[in-house]
């Protein structure tokens, strides 16, 4: 969206980021019980679990996926792979619940068309953060990233097309979902260290779902 201004839908308040970035504050926000507890029936399928970057370094963020592909990384690099390879099994279908909300906070930010095919599940613990990076693994740019937040709050940075570029800090709290596409798609991102607390629903948590048509 190319307006710099607020608009208001009839439920929804949506804050432009920049072109064709949206902030729809708290529009998961009655679904976070059931989206976590959904989370919980994945990770008892796929658990959670710290990748290693190409470089040989430990995530502090646990991942895991669902989805007809999974984004996973190791000493290889980065890859979207249909088979978790902790347990050599396809990743869980994406709950029917995720894809309404990821489809439907797309169609809301001007992106009627939206199917993901992959969910990247990434569970943060106080201290856990996310440096500055591009999701670059998927085929079509033209589709944007959905992310939903759930649990503690987090300091989102959104920076511009050059590593370089001083992001912006954003507060994102349990509800908000973003709309990454446009010019703003290949935006470098990242997610500050989180700070300790407690939320009734996630406890010592933050975590982050973010949809992706990988192929
Ligand atoms: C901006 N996750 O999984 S989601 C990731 O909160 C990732 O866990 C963060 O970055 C998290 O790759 C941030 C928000 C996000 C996702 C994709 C984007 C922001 C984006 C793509 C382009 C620009
Ligand atoms: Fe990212």
């Amino acid at each position: 969206m190319a307006n710099y201004e607020l608009w208001r839908s009839d439920r929804q308040l949506t804050e432009p980021l920049a072109d064709g970035a949206a902030l729809l504050r708290g529009f998961a926000s009655k679904d976070a019980a059931n989206l976590l507890d959904a989370v919980r029936e994945i990770a008892a399928i796929a658990p959670f679990r710290h990748m290693t970057t190409p470089g040989g370094y430990r995530m502090s963020v646990a991942m895991t996926n669902c989805g007809e592909r999974g984004w996973v990384s190791d000493a290889n690099g980065y890859r979207y792979d249909a088979f978790d390879p902790e347990t050599g099994r396809r990743w869980p279908a994406i709950p029917e619940l995720f894809l309404t909300l990821a489809t439907g906070a797309a169609a809301e930010a001007g992106f009627p068309n939206f199917r993901p095919d992959a969910c990247l599940i990434n569970r943060y613990e106080p201290g856990a953060r996310l440096t500055l990076h591009q999701d670059r693994n998927e085929r079509d740019f033209t589709q944007p990233i959905v992310s939903v937040s759930l649990g503690l709050p987090a300091v989102f940075l959104f920076g511009g097309a050059r590593r370089k570029d001083r992001p912006r800090r954003i507060r994102i709290e349990n509800g908000d979902v973003a709309v990454w596409g446009g010019p703003a798609r290949l935006a470098f991102h990242g997610i500050a260290p989180l700070a300790a607390g407690s939320d009734s629903l996630a406890g010592e948590h933050r975590i982050n779902l973010t949809f992706r048509k990988a192929c």
